[in-house]
């Protein structure tokens, strides 16, 4: 196996799932994200574990220029990358909009939707030569359905399946595959941070039903490679058993 991944956002819950599951399948792995600790332990324990080269790569997808240098410096025998997949992303508050936090909006809005952007910019063109390649986007059920106080982070989920669709239209006459993955609930550190490190609500948010894992939301992204090529996946919505839709669940 000599095919590569590139995952954005690996140094927590689903991008490091998806490393350890392309891992597992021999994948050669390119892993993004600010945390250099996290991107040098995780490159550790899976070379360590699978015998898989790891290229790790430090910068913030909400800087262009960072994202150029970082793409730049990828060396020529790791640029034929099979598959991109654009995960890194975060919701920050829980604000009705007219009490909208300006920095909160900014981080959302440069991470989800101008960070994927700069990376799938940077990254097609590898792909464009080759006539060959599938980007994956870890979209949201909350790109799909709006609920309250979500404005803005639903927002830039909405973004994310327009860009997709978008991405599917002008990638089509190279042979590209684009996919989009939409979750509901998955256990991660993204409440953390919505909540701003508050522990206590972050935990509430699972509380009463069992929510997805990120190793669940592997899997199924995984799957998505696996199809011949002329098999092609557009979208997947994923739920626990126990969440109706993008606001009704239920808990014991
Ligand atoms: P985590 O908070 O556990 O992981 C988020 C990842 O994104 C981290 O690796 C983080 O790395 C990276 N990231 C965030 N901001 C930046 C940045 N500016 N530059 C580079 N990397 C960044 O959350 P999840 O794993 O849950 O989230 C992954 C994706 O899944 C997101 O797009 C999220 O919107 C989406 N999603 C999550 C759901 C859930 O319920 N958890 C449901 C539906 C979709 P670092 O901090 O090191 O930079
Ligand atoms: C994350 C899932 O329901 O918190 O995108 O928006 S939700």
């Amino acid at each position: 196996m000599n095919k590569i991944v590139l995952i954005s956002g690996a140094t927590a819950g689903i991008g490091e799932a998806l490393a350890w599951k392309f891992a597992e399948n021999k994948y050669k792995l390119i892993l993004t994200g600010r945390r250099k600790e996290r991107l040098e332990k995780l490159k550790s324990e899976l070379s360590t574990k699978f015998s898989v080269d790891v290229l790790t790569l430090q910068f913030d997808i909400r800087v262009l220029n960072e994202v150029e240098k970082a793409v730049e410096s990828i060396p020529e025998n790791w640029q034929n990358i099979d598959v991109l997949i654009n995960n890194a992303g975060l919701a920050v508050g829980v604000t009705p909009i007219q009490e909208g936090v300006y920095d909160d909006w900014e981080r959302m809005i440069d991470t989800n939707v101008k960070g994927l952007l700069y990376l799938s910019r940077n990254i097609i063109p590898f792909m464009k030569n080759r006539k060959k390649g599938h980007i994956i986007n870890i979209g949201s059920i909350a790109g799909k359905q709006v609920y309250p106080n979500g404005n803005v982070y639903c927002g830039t989920k909405a973004a994310v399946q327009s860009i997709t669709e978008g991405m599917r239209i002008d990638l089509v006459n190279y042979g590209i595959k684009v996919t989009q993955i939409t979750p509901g609930a998955v256990e991660t550190e993204f409440s953390l941070v919505r909540f701003k490190g508050d522990e206590d609500a972050a935990k509430k948010v699972y509380n009463g039903y069992k929510p997805l894992t990120a190793k669940d939301i592997a899997e199924t992204t995984f799957y998505t490679t696996t199809l011949p090529d002329h098999v092609n996946i557009n979208d997947i919505l994923i739920t626990p058993t126990a969440q109706a839709n993008a606001y009704v669940y239920h808990k014991a």
